[in-house]
């Protein structure tokens, strides 16, 4: 691997009043949330075959698709070795893994506590979401919001059993677990009761969430979604209700990227919600098209989350959790350069002379602004982001090319 010259880079930083070594330190401090269900398609371990439903769909039929609770741990502890600094696993529900075949309203902190002895061996943390989804009960694509007080009773038991298990894991961790909720309620046809529907969502939440916890343990957050495949003409949970109910049951709200209109930017939302939410919770993913959930890029969209979160001082109240799966590529691939992509988008933020260029738009000296931003994107930031992959032991370019392919090729004979 050939060293890039990072005393250059930090030259060419300080040029500009930027400390590299700091953008380097608060980087290495940043824990990122890696979803659990990129490494198998959204299955879970329920033994549910088919699609998950809810409008969720990963295509592809790459090999290598863990099958098992001990596979996918593998998978993520090889992941977790080629992203640096210390992260999180975001659980769902359905990932459980015990011998025993619990109705989702009777799941219990055991049917999860090796996911917990093997997180805190690998000084990993742990977040969890309730699963709404891939179950006959939620084959109609109404869960919370189900006309039927019964089915109703069922998901808002099983949102329950979930803050329990929350509470308890991050009690275990000794670090806040972040249960976020998304259901895939909705219509695939225009709706004459619009209002019946979300009536029925409140209802259902504010009885699921009516138990006070310990902020320290768990944390509740409510994810908005514009439409889903199948549910094209309206979503219960759309962003105009969460935003108000998470506002008024002072709950974290989640923003998912391939969740608002394409033409959104969903970076823009971040600085508006913050003024009326304590806490968000990221769900960084990739649209194309529709709700595709591509692995995310280096691109424009994430590097203006990431200047946001960044030049907004948001990071401290913000939860960064990856939502993407690509069944066509290698699912350990995805994962770490993915989740390495976030970190270069907020290493770039990081390591840009903040104070300047807000003086620059405040004196509304645009032309300046302009001239700024534009002569910083040619700064040596791959040398910083390799001398922070080696201070943290984890390889770059080529050398991790070849360790993707050495893994990818271990796993590929999975049936
Ligand atoms: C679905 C939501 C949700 C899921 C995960 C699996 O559109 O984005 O976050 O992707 O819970
Ligand atoms: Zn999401």
């Amino acid at each position: 691997m050939t060293r890039l010259d990072y005393s250059a880079a930090q030259a060419a930083f300080a040029d500009w009043g930027v400390d590299s070594d700091a953008a380097i330190d608060r980087l290495a401090d940043i824990s990122i949330s890696v979803h659990c269900w990129q490494g198998d398609d959204v299955a879970g371990f329920e033994g549910r075959s088919g699609s998950s439903g809810g409008g969720i769909q990963a295509t592809g039929n790459f090999p290598g698709r863990a099958r098992t609770p001990a596979e996918l741990r593998a998978d993520l502890e090889f992941a977790y070795s080629r992203i640096p600094g210390r992260h999180r696993l975001n659980l769902h529900a359905s990932y459980l893994d015990s011998p025993e075949t619990p109705a989702r309203d009777a799941l219990e902190y055991r049917h999860f506590s090796s996911w917990v002895d093997w997180a805190k061996h690998q000084g990993l943390g742990l977040d969890f979401n309730p699963t709404f989804f891939a179950h006959e009960k939620a084959d109609d694509n109404l869960t919370l919001a189900h006309p039927d007080a019964g089915i109703r009773d069922f998901w808002i038991a099983h949102g329950e059993v979930c803050r329990e298990i929350s509470a308890r894991i991050g009690q275990e961790m000794g670090s806040p677990c972040i249960m976020n909720i998304w259901v895939p309620d909705g219509f695939k046809d225009t709706p004459v009761d619009r209002l019946a529907a979300r009536k029925r969502l409140e209802a259902s939440l504010d009885r699921m969430l009516a138990k006070p916890f310990d902020k320290a343990l768990m944390r509740d957050a409510v994810e908005s979604k514009l439409f889903g495949i199948g549910v094209e003409a309206c979503t219960v949970g759309s962003h105009e209700f969460y935003l108000g109910y998470a506002i008024r049951n002072d709950t974290v709200l989640c923003l998912d990227m391939g969740h608002f209109h394409p033409m959104e930017s969903v970076a823009d939302k971040l600085s508006a919600v913050s003024l009326s939410v304590d806490e968000i919770l990221m769900h960084v993913s990739r649209p194309m098209r529709w709700d595709s959930d591509h692995v995310i890029l280096l691109n424009d969209d994430i590097l203006a989350i990431a200047q946001e979160l960044v030049l907004g001082d948001l990071l401290g109240r913000t939860h960064i959790g990856l939502d993407f799966f690509d069944a066509t590529i290698s699912r350990t691939a995805a994962w770490v350069i993915g989740t390495r992509n976030m970190q270069k988008a907020l290493l770039r933020a990081l390591l840009l002379p903040k104070a300047p260029l807000q003086a620059a738009e405040e004196a509304l000296d645009f032309n300046r602004r302009f001239m700024m931003t534009e002569e910083l994107k040619d700064l040596p930031y791959g040398a910083v982001w390799q001398e922070f992959c080696t201070r943290l032991g984890v390889p770059t370019g080529n050398a991790l090319i070849s360790d993707l392919d050495v893994y990818q090729a271990s796993v590929a004979d999975r049936g």
